[in-house]
């Protein structure tokens, strides 16, 4: 099997000069939203404050939808980059996001959790879509420039764009898992996505396993030959394709992480929820791939069992509201409401519930302090394509302590292998491992965090960008 190129840990950014050609992202959503003054403002997150500069260096442009139906935009101006924005219809987006992305792709690249719905309008709305992306992307990138295309959403654009400016370096980085070609080539389309996909010079996956997934089906599906380590040859070009793990702005959280505000907020939150010996902790988009029934359940199980004490042992849940349109979404709220409700009804004391759970958003100065407060840390997803909140919770944890479950079905456990590793299906060792976790000595937790520390600090997100460029701006 041919070795991983181009992750992070191969890189030192610091001598890795900005690229002279301009750089174009393209992804699903722009990085901005409406204030209450009716301007537009820049989101924050880790991959915005990673691609911003170079982007503004460059004088690029972003390229995306602003998230509001049938809104016409014009160009937006903030943080001196230009954002073009791409319409996208009340049905389009039924039919495209929620529809095609979210409940056919989304389900069926992890790991067919829950059935994918495959539906020929979806799929329509999906290319025009894509298309519209392609035309856009087309008319304003500069001439010879590097075009970055983010994640499942805009599957086709590489092709799409390829066939108008043949002058463009063309990369596409997946967010989420590429899955193995026996669950991909259930997709009616499956051809159509691979060929879109060819179209772009690089192509960019969190994990080597979905590098070489991609690789499989490209051989299989269209005849695409592997002639060397990472890469494939199809009609005639040659496509890189390389696992390129993303991360988080390491040096940020743990500049947070260690202010006294956070550390005051931190001993106020253990106050808040009743001074408990052990605090679990889940921070997770409300998403049926996270696990969050199951890990709930099996809190439940440990105190039913009296393994754990609700007089000593809490849990908070943090859910983020995601996707609330879609049906399967709907659902899973519903179930794990009812879970909370039902553990709560037996376990909890007046005043003092076991589990504590917000389907809330929370801002990063509220979550950082949750973090610290956080003992045992589950992250326990039944396929994530990396997840960031295990990263995020090892980078807060400056005071060296705490435990990470992490389900060995995340990309994450590639690189945090001091994490206690678990299989959230197999319910037996599931119980064991929080356990485990909960009674761990100082004296095994400190080392073990050390070393998730030292894996997080040596690959942050800024690095993980210049890798995916270092080999796009060739
Ligand atoms: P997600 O599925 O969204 O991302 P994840 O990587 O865990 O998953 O990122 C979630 C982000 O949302 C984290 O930065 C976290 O801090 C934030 N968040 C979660 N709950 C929150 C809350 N209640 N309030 C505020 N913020 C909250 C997709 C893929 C992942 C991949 C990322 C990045 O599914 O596998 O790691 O993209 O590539």
């Amino acid at each position: 099997m041919p070795g991983a190129v181009g992750t992070v840990n191969d890189i030192d950014a610091q001598s890795t000069p900005t690229p002279k050609r301009p750089l174009v992202i393209a992804a699903n959503r722009l990085p901005v939203a409406l204030n209450d003054d009716g301007e537009w403002e820049t989101s924050p997150g880790g991959l915005v404050r990673a691609l911003l500069p170079i982007v503004q260096e460059s004088e690029g442009a972003w390229v995306g939808w602003t998230g509001q139906a049938d809104s016409a935009a014009d160009i937006i101006h903030t943080d001196g980059i230009e954002m073009h924005p791409v319409p996208i219809s009340a049905d389009e987006m039924e039919r495209y996001y929620e529809g095609f992305a979210n409940d056919t792709l989304w389900p069926l690249y992890h790991d067919a959790i829950k059935e994918s719905n495959f539906d020929g309008d979806d799929w329509n709305a999906y290319v025009a879509v894509n298309e519209r992306f392609a035309v856009r992307i087309a008319n304003i990138a500069p001439a010879n420039a590097l075009v970055w295309i983010h994640d499942y959403h805009l599957q086709l654009v590489p092709a799409m764009l390829r066939a108008q400016r043949s002058d463009v370096r063309i990369g596409w980085f997946n967010h989420i898992p590429f899955p193995p070609l026996e669950l991909f080539q259930r997709l009616p389309w499956r051809t159509e996505i691979i060929k879109g996909l060819l179209g772009a010079d690089v192509l960019g996956f969190q994990r080597e396993r979905g590098a070489r997934n991609f690789i499989a089906a490209a051989h299989q599906l269209v005849d695409a030959t592997e002639v060397d380590d990472n890469l494939v040859n199809f009609d005639g070009r040659n496509v890189h394709v390389g696992n390129f793990p993303i991360s988080i702005d390491v040096d940020e959280f743990e500049l947070l992480a260690s202010g006294r505000a956070i550390r005051q907020r931190t001993a106020q939150i253990r106050t808040r929820l009743g001074d408990p010996e052990v605090i679990l902790l889940g921070v997770d988009r409300l998403d049926y791939t996270k696990g969050i029934g199951a890990r709930l359940r099996a809190f439940g199980r440990l105190l039913d069992s009296g393994r754990l004490d609700p007089e000593r042992h809490v849990m908070v849940q943090i859910a983020t509201p995601t996707r609330q349109g879609v049906e399967l979404y709907q659902e899973e709220r519903r179930e794990i409401e009812q879970i909370v409700g039902e553990i709560n009804g037996v376990h909890a004391r007046l005043g003092f519930p076991v589990i504590h759970y917000l389907h809330q958003m929370l801002p990063l100065g509220e979550l950082i302090p949750l973090y610290r407060a956080g003992d045992v840390m589950l992250v326990t997803p039944f396929r994530d394509g990396m997840n960031l909140v295990a990263k995020e919770y090892v980078a807060a944890h400056v005071d060296g302590d705490g435990v990470l479950v992490l389900s060995e079905f995340t990309g994450a456990a590639d690189e945090l292998e001091d994490a206690l590793l678990v299989n959230p299906h197999d319910e037996h060792t599931f119980d064991d491992v929080i356990v485990r976790a909960v009674e761990m000595h100082r004296h095994e937790r400190r080392p073990r965090m050390e070393a998730m520390r030292k894996a997080i600090e040596s690959a942050n997100v800024s690095m993980w960008a210049r890798s995916f460029m270092d080999v796009l701006d060739t």
